[in-house]
């Protein structure tokens, strides 16, 4: 049961997609996913308005503060009761203990103090069900466009409060038997989650940046000398003129059409970058175009708002109007035509260097200040104003869209910018790609956008924390609907070392995004600077081989609505050690992952719910394989091994790996198994680029029986042996 109550007059988010009972998922304007309606019946929606009382709302009490402005939900925590998802964030899988702020920010400094990152993920579970926990097993999702403050139990420790800042909302409340139901029924309601294409599981290299189609050769070149596969290299801010956005540079990247046809003859995919702020320069179509047509983002007074950001001064496409957000996708065609199949964007929170009018304000304010007659005080307030001329709330709330004739302030709709701006890429995709799937992914995000690309994580730090935190995040952002998903590899801020890469590596070939990443002035982190080209190579081969499994999760997870990470808890619910598993992964159907995640470790203490088959892998050609029963576990890895272990009754299907991913042959396969009775995995497979996919007809079904016969039926005929 779905309970949803509207409080005043909320602004329509475009997150969900259904509304109403055995209603299918209302189709996404230009989109026809062609995906199945899960077996079970919708859940019935009961809708209400709130009318002032107490009692219209269940499980939660409300009280009004801000003159009836903010919202503010509160419900009792029993000692025992676990919150998860809030996708995005610091901290743990289990969000108890903190205080989480829905507000897209650009922070580049992930560290545990911090209450919001990029995205703004309104979804979380309130779990009771074990012992000691109040009985409640609830999913809760705020749909709204402005700031949402979740505080659970951080103030009061036996307390959820949830504060909706000024602004209507919607509140739904969803009732299910297991987590992983709660999931699903929240999923059907926000539509279906976007499918990146095959090549997009490959390995990808980036930096900010490669500054000329030479260093992008040799950055290819290393990688196929050192027999590191890799499917495609991304560009950084410095591919275009000046940051103009949907240019090039001549000077670093002459004839690009011609070198991005060279590079797919390579096999590799060219991933450029697109940021939100439109540079302010005469001549420059963009900038003229949306100017003419009024398409940027407007002041209170109805001048055009500018900010600066790496073009400098900029205006920012209003891409909550439809008509601004049809002009700014289209422009995406223009690179497109030159042979591009992917997109990363960014800076859509939107990030903010400075607003014009008040970087005047502080300029005048710091010009005044004189050493002679500046005591402390004055000295900080001085230091204050110079540091805090970015991203501030006083200037977001300076910014005003036309939403479709509706003139509305940036601080009513804050979390949907990002979301919007992927959408406006998608939405021209669809258009002008009807039957490709392409890549893209965003940094901002806010549910509704996973319809239309994935997420990266944005600037992590080349830290040992980070990878755990990394870990963290996949099940919280599969909860809400981000599939396709990863982090920077490596780190992107600070210097990566040798050994912190190979393990966040061995994290990395499971993420659905898999891309090494790093910031102007760090140590370069390509996997080729480093002496252990073998453990590398093992590694990223790796990958290659469980390609045929995790595409098959993954699209299975996605036309499902399932997840391809989840908790311990959401696969063993009875299991009391399995709800505080804070640093280990489901990966899909068959596999348990636990990476080595602290420096100089040679393995960890791994909790098995029950009876698994650890297979260690040092490469492809070099497994240890152990029957391990439940419980607890130190479980040797040396830097170079990789642990996989596999539940009873269960199948991993390996390819025997390839330089690049259209290299993999599913034809043959490797078969990680571990059969007490009988194990059945259905493989799932496609072309990898087709838009209109469906289970039905691709799955290829592969038995395997206690005495080792294994026998085959489906889609295709893969000659399969066991390893
Ligand atoms: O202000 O384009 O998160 O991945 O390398 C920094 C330069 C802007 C932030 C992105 C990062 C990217 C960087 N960008």
């Amino acid at each position: 049961m779905i309970k949803k109550i509207v409080f005043g007059q909320p602004i329509d988010t475009g997150t969900v997609v259904k509304s109403q009972k055995t209603e299918s998922p209302a189709p996404v304007p230009g989109r026809e996913t062609g995906r199945q309606m899960p077996a079970d019946e919708p859940a019935e929606m009961q809708e209400q308005v709130y009318t002032g009382k107490d009692s219209e709302i269940p499980y939660f009490s409300i009280r009004w503060q801000k003159d009836g402005a903010e919202a503010v939900l509160t419900c009792g925590l029993a000692q025992d009761d676990m919150i998860y998802g809030l996708g995005e964030n610091v901290r743990g899988i289990n969000k108890r203990g903190w205080i989480y702020e829905s507000n897209c920010t650009d922070d580049a400094d992930h560290t545990e103090n911090k209450r919001s990152l990029y995205g703004a993920h309104n979804f979380f579970i309130l779990d009771g069900m074990r012992a000691g926990g109040s009985g409640r097993r609830l999913g809760v999702f705020v749909d709204a466009a402005q700031k949402v403050i979740f505080d659970c139990g951080y103030t009061d420790s036996e307390e959820l409060t949830v504060t909706v800042s000024a602004g209507g909302f919607v509140l739904y409340l969803l009732e299910k038997e297991s987590l992983h139901d709660i999931v699903r029924e929240f999923r059907r309601l926000i539509g279906s989650s976007y499918l990146p294409p095959k090549w997009a599981f490959g390995y990808g290299q980036s930096r900010w940046s490669y500054m000329s189609a030479d260093e992008v050769r040799e950055v290819v070149r290393r990688h196929r000398e050192n027999g590191l596969p890799l499917d495609s290299v991304y560009l950084d801010i410095d591919y275009m003129e000046r940051y103009k956005d949907f240019t090039v540079d001549k000077n670093r990247f002459p004839d690009f059409p011609e070198f991005v046809e060279e590079m797919k003859g390579e096999h590799i995919h060219l991933v450029p970058i697109i940021d939100a702020g439109v540079k302010i320069e005469e001549g420059y179509p963009v900038y003229e175009e949306g100017l003419e047509n009024g398409y940027f983002c407007k002041r209170e007074d109805g001048r055009e708002f500018v900010g600066g950001v790496w073009p400098g001064r900029v205006h920012f496409p209003d891409v909550l109007n439809t008509k601004a957000r049809e002009w700014f996708g289209g422009w995406y065609k223009s690179l497109l035509d030159q042979g591009i199949e992917g997109f990363w964007n960014d800076m859509n929170e939107p990030a903010l260097f400075y607003e014009e009018e008040h970087l005047k304000e502080a300029l005048e304010k710091l010009g005044e200040a004189n050493v002679e007659n500046m005591d402390i005080w004055g000295f900080f307030d001085f230091k204050k104003t110079a540091l805090g001329i970015a991203s501030r709330p006083e200037d977001y709330a300076k910014i005003y869209h036309n939403m479709d004739g509706r003139n509305v302030c940036h601080e009513q709709v804050h979390n949907l910018y990002g979301y919007y701006m992927t959408r406006a890429a998608s939405e021209a995709f669809d258009r002008l790609e009807p039957d490709k799937r392409l890549l893209l992914f965003s940094r901002s995000s806010c549910e509704g956008a996973h319809r239309y690309g994935g997420i990266w994580m944005g600037d992590n730090q080349s830290w040992w924390s980070h990878i755990l935190l990394n870990l963290q995040m996949l099940p919280s952002l599969n909860m809400c609907g981000f599939l396709y998903c990863g982090a920077d590899l490596g780190g992107f801020g600070s210097d990566t070392s040798e050994d912190l890469l190979l393990r966040w590596l061995e994290l990395g070939i499971f993420t659905p995004l898999m891309r090494n990443h790093s910031a102007l002035d760090t140590r370069r982190q390509e996997a080729y600077r480093f002496g252990h080209q073998d453990d590398f190579r093992n590694i990223l081969k790796l990958r290659y081989a469980l390609l045929p499994y995790l595409y098959s999760e993954f699209m299975k997870a996605a036309l499902n609505d399932d997840m391809l990470f989840q908790p311990l808890s959401f696969v063993y619910p009875e299991d009391v050690f399995a709800s505080q598993v804070e640093d280990q992964l489901m990966v899909g159907e068959s596999i348990m992952i636990a990476p080595v995640y602290c420096q100089n470790a040679g393995g960890r203490y791994v909790y098995l719910p029950e009876e698994m088959k650890l297979y260690r892998f040092r490469g492809l050609d070099s497994v240890d394989i152990e029957i391990l029963p439940a419980g607890h576990h130190y479980v040797d890895a040396a830097l170079n091994e990789v642990l996989v272990f596999v539940r009873p009754d269960h199948l991993v299907p390996l390819s025997y790996g390839g330089e690049y991913v259209a290299a993999v042959d599913n034809s043959r396969l490797q078969l990680l198994h571990f059969v007490k009775t009988k194990a059945v995995y259905e493989l799932y497979d496609d072309d990898g680029y087709a838009k209109n996919v469906k289970l039905e007809g691709n799955i290829t079904k592969i038995s395997v029986d206690s005495s080792g016969e294994i026998t085959v039926e489906g889609a295709a005929k893969p000659e399969c042996r066991l390893m």
